[in-house]
């Protein structure tokens, strides 16, 4: 049975998407219209008790949370596909270290500027300009950390790509997108190289255009 991931429309879901590409793993999408609230019906609570996107049914196993699906699949199929967790004990705690970096750092102020100059609008909602403004703030000091470390390696955990990398993808393809902060990574010279790289794989381009 081939797995289904819910909610392909939007950045979360295809952090788990492109892991899928990259580890050659066949997968259906299920359409969830978050806008029309399709995310917060009982059927779908019974499933996501937190009623967000994505959900992954793989027969009878179900998760929710987009890294740990991730981390998951990656394990699972790890001579599979691209190995997207390192080679040794030593490179895989610096993936996870860089993974979290990425949900506890990253996340919060990237997500805050696409829920207020993303979704708001669409909602019909205000935009809060002190949130975006205190939020890029945020983000520009998570990447001048970014730039330092990735003037010493190729990639965030080492001189390999692993989900660690890809796991910035979706969110920060918004910001160089419709968020229209390109800049945040244009002016830093290591993380612009980096964007090119990992934005320019193959996995990435046939995900984002869904
Ligand atoms: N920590 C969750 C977050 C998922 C998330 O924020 N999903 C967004 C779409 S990108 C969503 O469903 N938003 C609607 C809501 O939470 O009500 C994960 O990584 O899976």
């Amino acid at each position: 049975m081939v797995l289904k991931v819910y909610g392909p429309a939007y950045a979360s879901p295809k952090r788990v998407l492109v892991c899928l590409v990259e580890k050659e793993i066949e997968y259906e999408v299920v359409p969830v219209d978050l806008l029309k609230g399709e995310h917060k019906s009982p059927e779908y609570l019974k499933l996501q008790p937190f009623g967000s996107v994505p959900l992954l049914q793989d027969g009878d196993y179900t998760l929710f949370e987009s890294r740990a699906m991730i981390r998951y699949y990656s394990e699972k199929y790890k001579s599979q596909g691209t190995d997207l967790l390192g080679k040794t004990v030593e490179e895989r705690g610096l993936v996870e270290q860089w993974l979290d970096v990425e949900a506890i750092q990253f996340h919060p102020p990237i997500y805050e500027l696409t829920l207020q100059i993303m979704f708001n609008p669409l909602l019909g909602l205000p935009s809060d300009e002190k949130s975006i403004k205190e939020n890029e703030e945020k983000l520009a000091k998570v990447l001048d950390i970014y730039e330092e470390r990735l003037s010493k390696s190729q990639y965030l955990a080492g001189d390999f790509f692993s989900l660690a990398d890809l796991s910035h993808l979706p969110f920060t393809d918004y910001l160089v997108g419709p968020i229209k902060k390109e800049y945040l990574i244009r002016d830093r010279k290591h993380v612009s190289a980096w964007w090119d790289d990992i934005s320019n794989r193959p996995s990435w381009q046939k995900i984002r255009q869904l």
